[in-house]
Parts: structure tokens; sequence; C-alpha cells
């Protein structure tokens, strides 16, 4: 069987701004709610914070020859919002600018595209403090103001925006958390918590005209990390039940996006915690993108259930499923294959990417001084046969972007947990490049799953 990608797909790593700049006072950077929550006692495992990350705020010269010596053909990373304005609005910190200016320079010149994504979570405290955050619609409109601006002075030169990345990691866990906490860690009921989501994809689509009101050349998207349904096996009941289930469980993120409008199941099931919204809203929401950003790691398996009113039921991974070091991240490669084709069938787009998949390893030096990192290794020619499979049955898969380029402060789990195809000694910010680096650069060299 050949393992030959079309020509002309996309290889690419991704990294966020809090999880590897560092450089959090320098130049003129103001607090995110991010720095203010790592900082606070008891959020972050061992009380970790990204003060100072992987510096790459001060050695993106040194990252991007990397990426350029692997022969990658995409960095995907993202804007800090309170580099670029300070209190999330009003003035603009050029130096901020300036940074994200050498930055892509220097991608260009190394031949490789930027992805610009507007917003990883990192929302500047003054927001917060001053309107609430995401519980105010203010903050979705100073958001598109913000992609306007980075528009405007980027649109010659970054084609690929996107505007969001996860809505639930910073909506649902910072603002209803169940299970893990993340910024600002505030407990509010589900008429609240409906409400953020709601104000979140405002954002998003909001974003999306402010790009497009200033630069006609700019590629707009987002990067979300749905539901991900698939079927318990690969017959015709199954399959359709998982393809229900993926548009029933992302009826409040994507399918609202990808619809316009909310479905009445979800309006129905929430009554009167639905979100308040209007009709320029849901507009807005639904505004055209030119591509599809999935953040693809875990599987939600599906069954036909004719006793469910669904239709479907998920099955909850027993006890003894796979996992990788994070032991969240259970090993099911498929969801390279069916988040793209559901999407593609469900909603007729034209190009999607996987703009995030990747685990964490336990990852140990050895006496060379290498990180033979197998298990990502395992992980990663698996999901690429996912992938593969789908770009040659003719779903629009167009590239991938390993996470991560380096390994980076992973959120409440600190530094605790290494997702970098590139390894990082936190004491003195060497970078030495893992097996895994190796396997991914032969694989993008050869266009071919190896
Ligand atoms: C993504 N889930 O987060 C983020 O975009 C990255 O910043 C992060 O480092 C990476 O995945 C690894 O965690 C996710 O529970 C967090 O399904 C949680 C989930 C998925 C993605």
């Amino acid at each position: 069987m050949s393992r030959v990608f079309p020509d002309g797909f996309l290889w690419g790593v991704a990294t966020a701004a809090y999880q590897v700049e560092g450089a959090a006072e320098q130049d003129g950077r103001a607090p995110s709610v991010w720095d203010s929550f790592s900082h606070t006692p008891g959020m972050i495992k061992n009380e970790h914070n990204g003060d100072t990350a992987c510096d790459q705020y001060n050695r993106y010269a040194e990252d991007v020859a990397l990426i350029k010596k692997m022969g990658l053909g995409a960095y995907r990373f993202s804007v800090s919002w309170s580099r670029i304005m300070p209190s999330g609005r009003g003035e603009v910190n050029e130096k901020g600018i300036d940074y994200y200016r050498r930055l892509v320079d220097r991608l260009l010149n190394a031949g490789v595209q930027p992805w610009m994504t507007l917003f990883h979570w990192d929302l500047p405290q003054a927001m917060q403090d001053d309107l609430g955050g995401w519980q105010s619609r203010e903050t979705s409109r100073y958001f598109a103001d913000y992609c306007r601006l980075m528009a405007s002075r980027f649109g010659d030169t970054v084609q690929n925006f996107m505007t969001i990345n996860e809505f639930s990691c910073f909506t649902d866990s910072g603002y209803y958390p169940s299970g893990q906490v993340f910024a600002p860690g505030i407990m509010l009921d589900t008429k609240g918590r409906n409400q953020v989501r709601h104000n979140a994809l405002l954002a998003h689509g909001l974003g999306v005209q402010a790009i497009r009101s200033v630069s006609s050349s700019a590629r707009v998207g987002l990067a979300e990390n749905p539901v991900i349904c698939v079927p318990v096996m690969e017959t015709e009941e199954h399959i359709q039940a998982a393809k229900i289930a993926f548009r029933e469980e992302n009826a409040h993120f994507l399918t609202a996006v990808l619809e316009g409008k909310y479905p009445d199941s979800y309006l129905r099931s929430q009554g009167r915690d639905a979100p308040e919204f209007t009709g320029d809203d849901m507009n807005a929401i639904g505004s055209p993108l030119d591509f599809v950003g999935v953040n693809l790691y875990l599987a939600k398996h599906v069954m036909a259930n004719s006793e469910a009113d669904s239709g479907y039921s998920i099955v909850k991974h027993p006890p003894s499923y796979p996992h990788m070091h994070a032991s969240w991240i259970k090993v099911s490669p498929e969801i390279c294959y069916w988040a793209p084709r559901y999407i593609s069938e469900l909603w007729g787009v034209k190009e999607v990417y996987i703009t995030e998949n990747g685990c964490a390893c336990d990852d140990t030096v050895d006496k060379y001084g290498r990180i033979n990192d197998t298990d990502r290794v395992f992980y990663l020619r698996n999901h690429l046969l996912a992938a593969h499979r789908a770009a040659t049955e003719g779903v629009p898969l167009k590239g991938y972007f390993c996470w991560s380029l380096l390994d980076n402060f992973e959120w409440a789990d600190g530094y605790t947990y290494r997702f970098g195809i590139v390894h990082v000694d936190f004491c003195t910010l060497e970078r030495t490049p893992k097996l895994s680096a190796d396997y991914y650069s032969r694989v993008a060299a050869a266009n071919t799953v190896l």
C-alpha cells in the first residue's frame, strides 16, 4: 500500500504564545489571565508558570532554524494579545508588533509559512478585571478590534489566520470547570457558562469579519478541538450514528460556527439556560471560513443505540484503555480519519487541517545525550496513517501540524508533561531534537508515512 500523501500536503509544527514565549514582562507586555492564574498558589502543578517558558521571545531565531532544518513547511504560533495591546484595547505596543514582525520575516526567509493564531487562551488580565472577561460581549467586540489591527499589520506577510484556539478550554474549563481548571478559574452557573460560550463564538465571528474588512488576501479559519466521535466499528449503522453524534456533541461550538445557528436540540436541551443572542450574532458566527482547523487528541467512541432518543450512545473508555504519559491522551489514531471526514461530509468544508496532534511522553535522555522517544514515533506513525487514509480517500485534508515543536508550559500541568519533538532543558533552555523530530522531518521530506 502506498503511503504517499497528495502533492502539496502541508507539514507543520505548532506552539502557543504563553506556552513558549516567556519574556512575560519584556518590552511592555502586560499580564494575561494565565500569568495571574499561574501565579495563584495551588492552580498549577509544582507552582510552575510561563514567566520564562522556552524563552522563544528571545530565541525565536534558533527555533526557526530548527524548523528549517527539519524541512517543515509551516509554523503555527499564537500571538500574545497583551503584548500587542497591554490593556486588551486602546493603546498599541509597537515593540510587541515588532517581535511578531521579526518572527514572521524570519520564517518567510526560511521558506516556512507563518500560520498565526490570534487567541490561544491568554486574555489580557485588564479585560478580565475591567469587563469580566468572556462574561462580557464587550470582550468579543474588543477581540475583533485586535484581529483587525493584526490583519492590517500582517495581512501582507501572513496568509493564514486562525481566530481562536479551542473554545472549550477557555470557556468551559475557565468558567465552569469539571475536572481540569483553567484560567480564570471562575465557577458560573449553567446559564452563565452558556453565555460565555456564546461570547466566545461571537468573538470568533466578529474576528473573521474584522480580518476580512482589512485584508482581501487573508485566509481565515479557526483551530477547534471538537468532541471527536468515532464509530466503535466500521459498519454502516455505527458510522452513521457517530456522524449524527459528531454534529450533536459539538452543537454549541463547531456546529454553531459551521451552520450559523444553534441546533434546535441544543436550545431545547438548555431550556431557560440557553444563551441570549441576536440574529446578527448568528450571522457573524456563521461567517464563511477558508479552512477549518481541528486539534485532535482523543476519541469518543460512539455506537448506534436504537433505545436512546438520539439514536446513539457514547461508550466510556474502559479502565484498561491504552494511554500515553498524560493519561487523558488515550490512543485512538482513527481520530485523524473520522474528524476530517465527518467535517467535510456534514458541512461541505473544502479544506481541513489538523492544526494539532501529538502526545506527552515520559522522555529520558540516554548516555549519548539522545532522546529516543519510540513511543512518540509509534503515536505519530499511527495517527499519520489515519490522516493518510483520509487524504487519499478524497477527504479534503490538506495539512498536519504536530503538537508541539518544543516541550513547553503545559497549562495546569506545568512542565510535568513533555509534548515536544524537540526536547527543552528547562534549566539551560537548550534544545535537543528527539528521535521523533528526525522521524517527522523524514516523513515531511518524503511526503510519506515512514
Ligand atoms: C490543546 N482535551 O489543549 C492545546 O491547544 C494546547 O495548548 C495543549 O498544550 C495541547 O492540547 C496538549 O494538551 C487540549 O481534554 C486540552 O480533549 C485538553 C483537551 C484537548 C486539547
